[in-house]
């Protein structure tokens, strides 16, 4: 897989530290895992109070359990945005607006018991028990760039498993042309849901929706994890999509409902904003949008505040040579 390597003059010594850091600390992670040494819950990571984004209100972390993964292969060079960052900048709007209202008001969401239903187009619908799955899927780790349509980025060390993998499951009908997600309606739990300010306005559930072969390509993973353990409430506990080459829209959070269907579904930020966010969504540098440039990106990395860096922004987010054929014969500019 293709993760845009930042130019070695880019790296600070600080970034490269975070990142092995990262490495040794994940493999005794895992080994602890495998020794039966941790239980469950709150492997030393606490609530991250992120000064970068303004820390007074330190989120309790709820607790994470370590997962066992099968290791992506190393990139030296690539610089990940580190934990704290990516579980307190967060869009997650059932829980808020703002970047630190997800890792605020999301730690009392119950994820256990947590099931999906999967059906539509397919010969065995089912309802699947999210942890049971984990436990006997085989996850693996994809460290995968993440592009906001906000303009800003992170690169995200996921665990996971493929999309169309899972899909297959329930053995897909030709008449399966699109793939429909859906978040968790509950406005008891989800503050967002129950009061429109709250939640910016979005008509609930969320839904997403991606293409057949979009879903059925080898880089489309469901996450339940990221850095080791599973998925933080504000990051979409316990199950989400993740799609690399598309704007961080697509990846909607967790997931209760997949759908397979003839016609293309409707997706949340569609349907509010037509005009300004398409179905497809593809990270693309040369189609703006219609209040701000695409062209390039903020990217979240170590440091603080002043070490936010501006990149440029890639074509399919980087992940051009794997996707680019899946969008041969369309206009991209019209199918945003
Ligand atoms: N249900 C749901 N899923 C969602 C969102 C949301 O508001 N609700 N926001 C999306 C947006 S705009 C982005 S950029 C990513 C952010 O994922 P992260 O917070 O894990 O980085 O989640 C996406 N999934
Ligand atoms: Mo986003």
């Amino acid at each position: 897989m293709l993760i845009k390597k930042p130019a070695r003059s880019d790296l600070s010594e600080a970034q490269t530290t975070s990142e092995s850091a990262y490495v040794s600390r994940r493999s005794v992670i895992k080994g602890l895992a495998a020794s039966g040494v941790l239980a469950s819950a709150g492997v030393g990571e606490k609530a991250m109070g992120l000064d970068l984004f303004g820390g007074k209100d330190e989120a309790k972390q709820a607790p994470l359990k370590p997962l066992e993964f099968t290791p992506q292969k190393p990139v030296p060079d690539l610089v990940l945005t580190p934990e704290d960052k990516v579980g307190n900048y967060n869009n997650f709007y059932e829980f808020g607006t703002g970047k630190t209202d997800p890792a605020k008001n999301s730690q009392g969401l119950r994820t256990e018991p947590w099931t999906i239903e999967v059906g539509g187009e397919v010969e065995k619908p089912a309802t699947v028990d999210v942890w049971q799955l984990m436990n006997e899927i085989g996850l693996e780790e994809r460290i995968y760039r993440m592009r906001c349509v906000e303009a800003w980025s992170m690169v995200i060390p996921w665990v996971g498993f493929e999309l169309g993998k899972f899909l297959k499951r329930f053995q897909p009908t030709s008449r399966a042309k699109y793939v429909a997600f859906q978040t968790l309606y509950d406005p008891e739990q989800m503050p967002g849901q129950r009061n429109r300010y709250i939640g910016g306005g979005v008509d609930y559930p969320y839904v997403e929706g991606l293409r057949m072969d979009e879903a059925m390509h080898p880089l489309t993973i469901l996450s339940v994890g990221l850095y080791g353990k599973t998925l933080p409430p504000q990051n979409g506990a316990p199950i989400r999509l993740v799609v690399p080459w598309k704007y961080g829209f697509k990846g909607i959070k967790s997931i209760v409902k997949i759908k397979l269907v003839e016609q293309m579904p409707p997706t949340s930020w569609n349907k509010m904003l037509p005009q300004e966010y398409g179905f497809y969504a593809n990270v693309n540098p040369e189609v703006d949008h219609p209040r701000w440039s695409q062209a390039s990106e903020r990217f979240i990395g170590p440091g603080g505040l002043f070490a936010v860096k501006r990149e440029p922004t890639l074509p399919f987010n980087g992940y051009g040579e794997e996707v680019a054929s899946l969008y041969r014969n369309m206009d991209l500019r019209k199918f945003y």
